[in-house]
């Protein structure tokens, strides 16, 4: 039967139709996704997730910095629980925080990085949000220096320095440049190199430092060190921004661990800080942080905490609070806060006491290797020179994983693996 003309030109239509966006289709190669390409594995996270499927009972993961027990068990500090159990009890709402987060954690957070009696607590000197644990607090804090500060959009950190910092800074608009932080010769601070770099760094430029327990390398400036960096950073008007995402870990005492922060306040520096409570408090999967921008007067800090809010907004809108409630009360609790700084110094000192362990652990092998560094740097991490070859070796063929760059989280060492170890170190060095 013949088709009706307008029956004929309706369907010609819908052919012609189709095979365009069949066209369409094959220009797109069929998927809108085709094109992206695999990327690779985070070099910190990723480490774990090859550690998940070794299938061998003697694996050992030191990949990314999480306190573990001394049965390498994740550790939930007691303080932790108990505030936790005291919260459960007070029946609290799930209602949104403001979008600063909860405001007398930020208070507490504030007090602890500056003291008290600081002129930045006592002046209302300080703008400080909530953020999501140290990576969001950074973060944040990046979005407003590139947004407010008038400079060079050129931020300067230490050689090396945390691998995330680049990315994030990055995509914040910075462009990345660096300072001589390392020396592999001494494994120690290039003091003379660090001063020599920060010396030609231009005026308005931000540099990060890690306020303690510098990541990778576990090596940080000693008090006169300190001293000199700041004098030359603020001749040369550059912005300090301080990370300080392990407090407490360095030396055990929370106090000790702020003073490069504090020095830089009494000196006289307007600064950025971001805080993380991960490490310190084993809240890492809370995400709880805090991001402070010191400022000149209490309006000023006003105003700068309106335009954190508006970066805030709408980026995640608000922040959790089921952590930073937890926070608040261990950092505002007299009891709880006793009770948590010991439990700081508890882990900070198992740490101390692995390293000793793994360096005469070395030594009972044989390895005629200078292992003394070791037990000299400080904090969650040990820099310790092996090389991506010996790094290889040590997770090919003993299970053992930790970063490309020979870092190991010695936090993850446990009176259960540190012989085995000892005995894989010195097999892929001797
Ligand atoms: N800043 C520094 C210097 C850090 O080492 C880390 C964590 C952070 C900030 C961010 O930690 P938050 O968990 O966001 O508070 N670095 C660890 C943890 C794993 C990772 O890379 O995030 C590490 O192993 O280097």
């Amino acid at each position: 039967m013949a088709l009706s003309s307008r029956t004929q030109i309706l369907f010609s239509n819908i052919l012609k139709f189709s095979s365009c966006s069949q066209l369409a289709a094959s220009n797109r190669s069929s998927s809108w996704w085709s094109h992206v390409e695999m990327g690779p594995p985070d070099a910190i996270l990723g480490i774990t997730e090859a550690y998940k499927k070794d299938t061998n009972p003697k694996k050992v993961n030191l990949g990314a910095g999480a306190y573990r027990d001394d049965n390498g068990k994740p550790y939930v500090l007691p303080s932790v629980k108990a505030a936790e159990q005291r919260l459960l009890s007070e029946n609290l709402d799930k209602e949104y925080a403001g979008i600063a987060g909860i405001a007398d954690f930020c208070n507490a957070a504030a007090k602890l990085a500056f003291k008290e009696d600081s002129v930045v607590i006592k002046d209302h000197l300080n703008a400080t949000v909530q953020g999501i644990s140290g990576t969001g607090s950074l973060y944040i804090g990046a979005a407003f220096l590139s947004e407010f500060l008038k400079g060079t959009k050129e931020v300067y950190m230490p050689n090396p320095t945390w691998g995330n910092h680049i990315p994030l800074f990055r995509r914040c608009g910075f462009a990345i440049k660096q300072y001589r932080y390392y020396d592999s010769k001494t494994c120690g601070f290039d003091f003379n190199g660090a001063l020599q770099d920060i010396a030609k760094i231009p005026e308005n430029s931000v540099i990060l430092l890690h306020a303690c327990a510098h990541n990778p390398t576990g090596v940080d400036p000693k008090h006169e060190q300190w001293k000199e960096m700041s004098k030359i950073i603020k001749a040369r008007k550059i912005f300090p921004f301080f990370d300080m995402a392990y407090q407490g870990f360095a030396s055990g005492d929370c106090d000790k661990d702020a003073q490069a922060v504090r020095m830089f306040i009494e000196d006289g520096h307007r600064i950025a800080l971001a805080q993380s409570f991960a490490k310190n408090m084993g809240l890492y999967g809370e995400r709880v942080g805090a991001f402070t921008v010191v400022c000149d007067s209490k309006d000023e800090a006003q105003r700068v905490m309106s335009q954190l809010k508006i970066i805030i907004r709408p980026t995640y809108s608000n922040p959790p609070v089921h952590g930073a409630r937890i926070a608040s009360l261990v950092l505002t609790d007299p009891k709880l806060n006793k009770q948590w700084l010991q439990e700081v110094k508890g882990m900070a000192d198992r740490i101390i006491g692995m390293r000793t362990r793994l360096h005469d652990g070395l030594k009972k092998e044989g390895s005629t290797r200078n292992w003394q560094h070791i037990t000299d740097q400080i904090g969650m991490f040990c820099f310790t020179g092996l090389t991506q070859d010996q790094v290889e070796k040590l997770t090919k063929e003993f299970s053992i994983y930790l970063t490309k760059d020979g870092r190991i989280s010695v936090a993850g060492v446990s009176s259960g693996n540190v012989d085995y170890l000892a005995h894989a170190m010195h097999q892929v060095t001797k």
